[in-house]
């Protein structure tokens, strides 16, 4: 088996005469400035920020989380799922207990108590899902925050999405 080793340690030898540690180097670098060159400019998806650029703060938009009503709201908003703020899309009851919350509008700068209300017995609407908490307490006692499906006291359980009813000022309630 000697010619064997001979042939193995002439072959390397050649190819250590050939190829030098600072041109493997130099390929592997070429490569990493190369890539990071490219990857850049390659035509990524950006659509989810340009979503969200249009949709610029506007708390007098009731499809927008930021919509003055919804400060305490946590669900979806009826307005994007076929109802309006205050009336149930077709096909689904509201719920027959409610999440209350205090909210501001800017218009007058007043406080009003506003009650949210789930919408009931068709699936899950999947729009404009909003986690809006002001005045929410931490979770130890139910009925204290908002993360509840209020749907719970109906025939059906199953929820949709959430309308908010302005019951008054906070001062005169
Ligand atoms: N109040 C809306 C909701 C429904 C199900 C689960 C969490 C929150």
């Amino acid at each position: 088996m000697k010619w064997l080793d001979n042939f193995f340690e002439s072959r390397s030898r050649k190819i250590a005469q050939n190829s030098s540690r600072r041109s493997a180097i130099a390929k592997i670098g070429k490569y990493l400035i190369g890539s990071s060159l490219i990857l850049p400019i390659l035509p990524f998806d950006r659509s989810s920020k340009a979503d969200s650029a249009e949709k610029k703060f506007d708390p007098m938009n009731d499809q927008n989380c930021e919509y003055w009503r919804y400060c305490a709201l946590d669900g979806h908003l009826c307005t994007c799922c076929g109802g309006s703020i205050t009336s149930c899309p077709p096909g689904s009851t509201p719920s027959s207990v409610s999440w209350i919350g205090t909210c501001e509008n800017p218009e007058d700068g007043k406080h009003y108590i506003v009650s949210y209300y789930d919408c009931c017995g068709v699936a899950s609407c999947g729009r404009c899902y909003c986690n809006e908490n002001i005045g929410e307490k931490p979770a130890y006692r139910m009925g204290l925050h908002n993360d509840i499906n209020w749907c719970m006291g109906n025939d059906s359980e199953v929820y949709h999405c959430t309308v908010s009813i302005v019951l008054g000022t906070a001062k005169n309630i």
